[in-house]
């Protein structure tokens, strides 16, 4: 290739000067955070793109996992996927729980609830899934095992932002759902988080929880942390909502020209999204199996060679990092599937503006690098 760097990921921004009437607003307003304006109607917007019926902001989607955990009083053990990034579980930590972890379905990636319940103790109170990638866990046969053991279920849907399944959105599954709005995400705020939440009394205590606690000026309801998304943010958001349509058009173009260009290379593999599903293009991950040539780390340092930055999303596992080797729940025999991806996995370069002809170039570098 050139010179230039292609990185797994690229936030699309919008025309500047499209963002400088916002700034002049704030400006004038004088008023840079604690639900302002922009704060108040990115709130109303994406309720409305998203077809959920509440969502707080925040200042990010680590925070508001660690909020969300907090608003439902969870307590004990939390069962997880050791398939994700590290966030997932420490925001656990965080709240003094002790994450599970279960090993993922090997078609999916995601939870596997055949293996939820044999992981159930007394001890137990909640399920914190992810949406890996953007494709969605099985939430209906999740939403039954929480039925029977009166167990919460939290989403890490940090990549899921628009996704559909059924024609519905999936941020509307389980007691809550926490999106990352992240610089590298597909609709991003710089940083940015939000919890949603099918009632408002929750939204309520969240919005408490995100201030400090806050109930009034006086009152303080429980001990709540700075979670709150500035104006600034707000009004980024606002504007890349003009704009996500077009962006998620232009991933899925992305990833099909991939699936097209990988299909007939050997030791490839893709993951398939379910006809039920309308996906994002959050991610682009493929798996490198015994019968490619060269290894996972061997293609990625090859890749990077040529100036294509992948990236390994998620190895190493969760459950293989020193805070959480020890736990019973980690022993690599229990987690089979997780630790085979993790091995595999490589996330090529998607996003909006990479340019159709460079996705071409990546694949005809994979396919070379097939023969041997
Ligand atoms: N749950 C899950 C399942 C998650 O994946 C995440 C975050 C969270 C929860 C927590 O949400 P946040 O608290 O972050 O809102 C990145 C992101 O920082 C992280 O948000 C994301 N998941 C994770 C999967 O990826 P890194 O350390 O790989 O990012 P970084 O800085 O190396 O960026 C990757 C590439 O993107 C860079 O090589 C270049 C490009 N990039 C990045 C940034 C930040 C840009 O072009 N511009 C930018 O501003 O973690």
């Amino acid at each position: 290739m050139d010179n230039r760097k292609i990185y797994v990921t690229q936030p699309a921004l919008p025309p500047l000067a499209e963002f400088i009437p916002y700034l002049q607003e704030i400006w004038n307003s004088k008023t840079l955070t604690n639900n302002g304006p922009y704060h108040q109607q990115l709130e109303k917007a994406l309720c409305e793109y998203l077809g959920v019926p509440h969502i707080a902001l925040f200042c990010n989607g680590t925070i508001a996992l660690m909020t969300a955990l907090k608003a439902l009083r969870i307590q004990g053990e939390v069962i997880t996927t050791p398939y994700s990034f590290v966030c997932t579980s420490h925001s656990l930590l965080w709240n003094d729980l002790q994450p599970v972890f279960v090993d993922v379905d090997p078609v999916t990636l995601n939870l596997d609830p055949r293996r939820i319940e044999e992981a159930i103790t007394p001890q137990t109170s909640a399920i914190l899934p992810v949406h890996c990638y953007g494709l969605p866990v099985n939430t209906v046969e999740i939403q039954r095992i929480a039925d029977v053991y009166g167990l919460k279920v939290i989403y890490d849907a940090a990549h899921a932002f628009g996704v559909k399944q059924k024609g519905e959105s999936i941020l509307n599954a389980g007691d809550l759902s926490v999106l990352s709005l992240h610089a590298t995400k597909v609709f991003n705020t710089f940083e940015g988080g939000a919890i949603i939440c099918q009632d408002e009394k929750t939204k309520q205590r969240i919005d408490y929880l995100k201030n400090f606690g806050f109930a009034d000026e006086v009152t303080v309801m429980a001990p709540g942390i700075n979670g709150k998304m500035s104006e600034l943010n707000a009004a980024m958001g606002l504007l890349q909502l003009k704009y996500v349509d077009e962006a998620i058009e232009k991933r899925l173009r992305i990833q099909a020209l991939y699936r097209e260009l990988l299909a007939d290379v050997r030791g490839i593999e893709q993951l398939a999204v379910p006809d039920d599903v309308e996906w994002n293009g959050a991610y682009f991950p493929v798996f490198v199996n015994g019968h490619y040539p060269i290894s996972r780390d061997a293609l990625y340092a090859r890749l990077q060679e040529h100036g294509i930055h992948g990236r390994r999303y998620f190895f190493p596992l969760i459950s293989s990092m020193p805070m959480y080797r020890g736990l019973p729940s980690a022993n690599p025999r229990k987690l089979p599937n997780a630790h085979q991806a993790a091995e595999k996995v490589l996330c090529l370069p998607i996003f909006p503006d990479l340019a159709l002809e460079d996705v071409a170039k990546i694949c005809v570098i994979i396919d070379e690098a097939s023969r041997g």
